[in-house]
């Protein structure tokens, strides 16, 4: 199951909307024979790609592991618990179960007297699918916050500066991650302060008062959908740049109405890059956060937090988070959270 793992990592940022599935083949003497992975969607699964490398026979009696169970569907390719069943294959072990409805894997291999072993590495399985799980099983677009702060919290001083917090190892990871989301998303004030460029093939941006410059560098590159308030008229013609007038709602953009339009659009996940006002307003809808930390401290309570939005009195009421992960990227660290 680790080297599926392995090989379905191999198709990162290049399936969405489809999972990431790496397959092994044994034969009947328990020899690897064959290895698959979905590079793309559209392509074929892994177990197709697996399969396909075969000649009739040579699987018969033989066991295949696949990190996700074999779909029985017809989508834009047939279904792989055929090809299986026609290979002859004894065993079938399945890391999880598919969460989207349409595919029942396991009941149609058993029924054709093929023994399946599910839940290996069922954990690790899930991991990888995060984002493909919540959107077969909740229909949204996953949503993740990037930030790189101080010791104590803070992303700038008051006066806008923070280049850099983190060193050059964290924000090379950053680009890392930003591989594994169909989009990131900014906001008018992030790209009016510091005109980043933010490299990537889809970008969002909430520009509420259409207050962004179209020459700014973060136009320049990648689809970009720019979020404003309904009641103003843009004028652009630049045919990278899609606007989508919104709605407000409690004096900001209405950010379920982004996230449903985002889904529509087929951004099946996204990554918020911005100032503690755009974190704040998405973190109720937050699935997971990645906090780069730098051992600095501003020390000064006027400077910029990650997370800057509302009033609060009571301790309880703070947003509670669950460690998954903590990495060196020395001298910095990077805490990988998910919500609870
Ligand atoms: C994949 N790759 O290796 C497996 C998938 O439209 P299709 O035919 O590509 O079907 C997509 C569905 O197939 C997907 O939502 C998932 O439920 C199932 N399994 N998909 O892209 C794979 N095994
Ligand atoms: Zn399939």
């Amino acid at each position: 199951m680790n080297i599926c793992l392995e090989l379905a990592m191999k198709g990162r940022g290049k399936t969405s909307p489809n999972p990431l599935v790496g397959c092994v083949v044994l034969d009947k003497d328990g020899e690897i024979i064959s290895t698959g992975y979905h590079s793309k969607c559209g392509e074929n699964h892994a177990e197709r790609d697996a399969l396909l490398k075969l000649e009739k026979g040579q699987a018969k009696g033989g066991i295949l592991y696949v990190n996700l169970e074999p779909c029985s569907h017809y989508g834009k390719t047939p279904p792989c618990t055929d090809l299986i069943i026609e290979h002859g294959l004894k065993t079938v072990v399945i890391g999880m179960r598919d969460p989207n409805p349409k595919v029942d894997g396991v009941s149609k291999l058993r029924a054709a007297g093929i023994e399946v072993i599910e839940g290996v590495m069922v954990d690790e399985c899930r991991k990888l699918n995060e984002v493909f799980i919540v959107n077969q099983s909740e229909r949204r677009t996953f949503v993740a916050i990037k930030t790189a702060t101080t010791l104590d919290g803070k992303i700038a001083t008051s006066n806008g500066s923070s280049k850099w917090i983190t060193s050059e190892l964290a924000r090379n990871e950053v680009k890392i991650i930003r591989e594994k989301y169909d989009a990131i998303l900014t906001s008018s004030v992030t790209v009016n302060s510091d005109n980043p460029t933010m490299l990537h093939a889809k970008k969002v941006i909430l520009d509420r008062n259409l207050s962004t410059d179209l020459a700014a560098k973060f136009y320049q590159h990648g689809e970009i959908f720019v979020f404003y308030d309904e009641k103003l008229t843009p004028k652009s013609d630049k045919n990278n740049v899609t606007f989508i007038k919104c709605p407000l709602k409690d004096g900001g953009l209405d950010i379920e109405f982004i996230l449903k339009e985002l889904y529509n659009r087929g951004v099946m996940s996204v990554l918020v890059e911005s100032g503690g006002r755009l974190n704040g307003a998405f973190l109720a809808y937050t699935d997971k956060i990645y906090n780069f930390i730098a051992p600095k401290i501003v020390g000064d309570n006027k400077a910029k937090s990650s997370f800057d939005y509302r009033d609060v009195f009571d301790i309880s009421e703070a947003e509670v988070f669950e460690l998954s992960e903590v990495v060196k990227f020395l001298p910095d660290i990077l805490l990988i959270l998910h919500r609870k």
